[in-house]
């Protein structure tokens, strides 16, 4: 590694802690405490989030996966003009491979990913599969403004794949402004495919969230680890315990961090009282309803073309158009 190139790395180090511990603070001190979701992602909370989408109670992944699987004559039929599939988030998972086995045109894939050792595994792997597609990984946070690189294939149809419901982690207002920045990059006749969890009953949501396992709550807590790790505190992990549950009028589940006794934590040299019960507001996952979809579609400039959805209606895959 040359100097230059170091240089920038602890440059790029030092914004990013200073990111942190200023987001935390600030997140800390407000009346109602607030950790961004976007912390909750460090090596080992990526690594609890995988675990997740494998336990038997979080139904979102593997009913994606079994929507897709389920509807390939029609995906194959539908998506003949496509030749370029472009993933927000890395895409090493079956849900790709079911797109990128099953239509004939896409010669490249395009996926997007904040963590430069995700994308490397998942472009790697999937060089391998499909010998045949320009596979072409983008290290960039796609929340921000991203440009797409040039496309070798004539792309005469580009799709835009954004599994997982993440969508449902946006505020809806953000959401939308997000889905317009992806139509902005689009042309008239390129397509998205959208992973959306749907509102249902509450027992239902409430368990996916509150695992019998407790990787959820690990997943959670492991933000507070991550404080420790990375900022000057006597913070006590034991002192707080996961709390999730479904807000309804809201219409999203919030993933909290609560107190579970009166204490006053010292972090970086800033004192933060919590009272017992009090709690840090650390995720919010949004659930849509059909007429949610549709109406969140209109206001994102795309028209919603196709829901598809599982037996019992969990989850959709909606397919928009620019
Ligand atoms: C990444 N995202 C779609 C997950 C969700 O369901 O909102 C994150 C998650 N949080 C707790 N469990 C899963």
């Amino acid at each position: 590694m040359n100097s230059i190139t170091y240089a920038k790395q602890i440059a790029h180090h030092n914004t990013e802690f200073e990111t942190f511990k200023t987001e935390i603070l600030k997140g800390l001190t407000r009346e109602r405490k607030y950790i961004s979701s976007k912390f909750l992602y460090d090596k080992k909370g990526s690594q609890l989030f995988e675990k997740i989408t494998e336990l038997p109670e979080y139904y979102q992944t593997r009913t994606e996966a079994t929507i897709l699987s389920g509807n390939i004559e029609w995906l194959k039929d539908s998506f003949q003009k496509t030749t370029a599939l472009i993933e927000l988030g890395s895409g090493s998972s079956t849900k790709t491979r079911i797109l990128l086995e099953n239509i004939p045109g896409i010669q490249a894939y395009v996926p997007i990913d904040i963590s430069p050792e995700m994308l490397s595994n998942t472009v790697d792997q999937l060089k391998k599969s499909f010998p045949n597609i320009q596979v072409t990984g983008v290290s960039a946070d796609y929340t921000e403004a991203f440009s797409l690189p040039d496309l070798d294939a004539d792309a005469e149809q580009k799709v835009v794949f954004f599994p997982g419901s993440t969508i449902g982690n946006f505020e809806p207002e953000e959401a939308i402004r997000f889905l317009q920045s992806i139509r902005a990059l689009l042309g008239t006749g390129d397509r998205m495919i959208l992973g959306v969890d749907r509102k249902k009953d509450i027992d239902t949501l409430e368990a996916a969230y509150n695992d019998q396992a407790g990787i959820t709550a690990a997943f959670n807590k492991n933000v507070l680890t991550r404080i420790k790790r990375e900022l000057e505190t006597d913070l006590d992990i034991q002192a707080f315990s996961h709390y999730s549950f479904y807000n309804s009028t809201a219409g999203r589940i919030e993933m909290h961090l609560r107190s579970k006794k009166d204490q006053t934590i010292s972090i970086e040299g800033e004192s933060i009282t919590f009272k017992k019960g009090e709690t840090i507001h650390t995720e919010n996952s949004y659930k849509y309803s059909e007429a949610e979809i549709e109406t969140l579609s209109r206001k994102s400039s795309f028209t919603l073309m196709t829901t598809l959805s599982d037996a019992d209606r969990q989850f959709s895959v909606c397919i928009l158009e620019a």
